[in-house]
């Protein structure tokens, strides 16, 4: 692998991102900071998320058990927009009304856990629940796109510690998925086969970039990674949704699940933030050959549990950059999944 300045393709949204592994002689500094353990109570009585507390909107969460769903009392998107689709308007000037849901999926009554502290049953749980909420939304005729995502630590924005996840589900497909779309099919046409299990294929025989894998799905620091340990996960079989994944792959996606999350939370000795999401086909009423469910791990960490890196300068001007090379992350990473 070259030790020079270059750029890397993403065939998934046909953007670049520029590597410079001559900035770090070493892959990893090494610098270890006291684990800073904070210690959560198992219940927190100011929690808006903990069972049986009532939550900003004056709503009170059931006595639950497992997983537990309901509306995001702040919604980003409402069921109805006041906004008509107006004609004559500047192309330099275009808006269009947006709907949608917006939900709330807690992971556990548990207040002081987080996923990678969750048996594989429980992981499946989420996995269930998070299955069974986007093909209710999916299913309804205002929505062509449903988007799963986690949010984890303050310094992803996460407003609360209490395992929880979002659902937004929307009635146009938003940019990444569109990105996505249009290279998948594209490549589809191409080449006859989907863009993601060809890439698995590639990435299972080189197996330089691999985190972990198992019979349904790998995990990888792709090879057009942006964040220093950001990692992808994905299908290695035609599945499109959650819901394709039979009870095998859901215990499989549940174990992998938490091998990068277990390994993430070694890397810097600290509950590693990130933000994840679940990348399914739209919902959109057609048919989605090309598309193959996979998810982002986004975590802005970058030497330690406090240097974080910042997509600033060159990157907000130019195009992103990073320095360890997605091998070298993923060697690290490796090493760190419990066998
Ligand atoms: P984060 O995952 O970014 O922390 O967001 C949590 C969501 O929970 C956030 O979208 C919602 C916020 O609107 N929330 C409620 O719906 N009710 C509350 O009482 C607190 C938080
Ligand atoms: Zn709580």
């Amino acid at each position: 692998m070259s030790d020079s300045p270059h750029r890397r393709f993403n065939p998934l949204t046909n953007e670049w991102v520029l590597v410079s592994p001559q900035r770090t002689k070493r892959p990893w500094l090494g610098q270890v900071e006291e684990k800073k353990k904070i210690d959560l109570p198992y219940y927190d009585p100011e929690c808006s998320l903990c069972p049986g507390n009532t939550r900003a909107s004056g709503n009170v969460n059931p006595a639950y058990k497992d997983t537990f769903v309901f509306d995001n009392d702040f919604s980003a998107l409402l069921p109805e927009s006041s906004l008509a689709k107006s004609a004559g308007q500047h192309e330099l000037l275009r808006e269009e009304p947006e709907t949608g849901y917006c939900k709330v999926v807690c992971f556990s009554p548990r207040h002081d856990l987080t996923l990678p502290d969750m048996s594989i049953e429980e992981v499946e749980l989420v996995l269930a629940t998070w299955t069974n909420e986007s093909e209710a939304l999916g299913a309804r005729e205002d929505i062509s796109y449903v988007q799963v995502f986690e949010n984890k630590g303050a310094m992803m924005g996460c407003s609360n510690p209490h395992p929880h996840s979002q659902i937004w589900a929307n009635s146009t497909i938003p940019n990444e998925p569109a990105k996505e779309l249009a290279s998948q099919t594209e490549y589809l046409r191409q080449h006859g086969k989907p863009l993601l299990l060809d890439y698995a294929k590639l990435e299972l025989e080189s197996g330089e970039r691999l985190v972990a894998a198992n019979e349904d799905f790998i995990a990888v620091v792709p090879f057009w990674a942006v964040w220093p340990f950001e990692v992808m996960v994905t299908a290695t079989r035609p599945l499109h949704r959650l819901a394709d994944c039979d009870a095998k792959a859901k215990k499989n996606l549940a174990a992998i699940m938490l091998d990068v999350t277990k390994c993430y939370d070694r890397l810097f000795s600290v509950s590693f933030p990130y933000s994840m999401g679940f990348h399914q086909a739209p919902y959109d009423g057609k048919a989605h050959p090309e598309w193959v469910l996979h998810s982002h791990f986004y975590p802005p960490l970058l030497r330690s549990a406090t240097v974080r890196k910042f997509m600033v300068g060159y990157e907000l001007m130019a195009m992103p950059q990073r320095d360890i090379t997605a091998e070298s992350a993923a060697k690290v990473l490796r090493d760190l999944v419990i066998k």
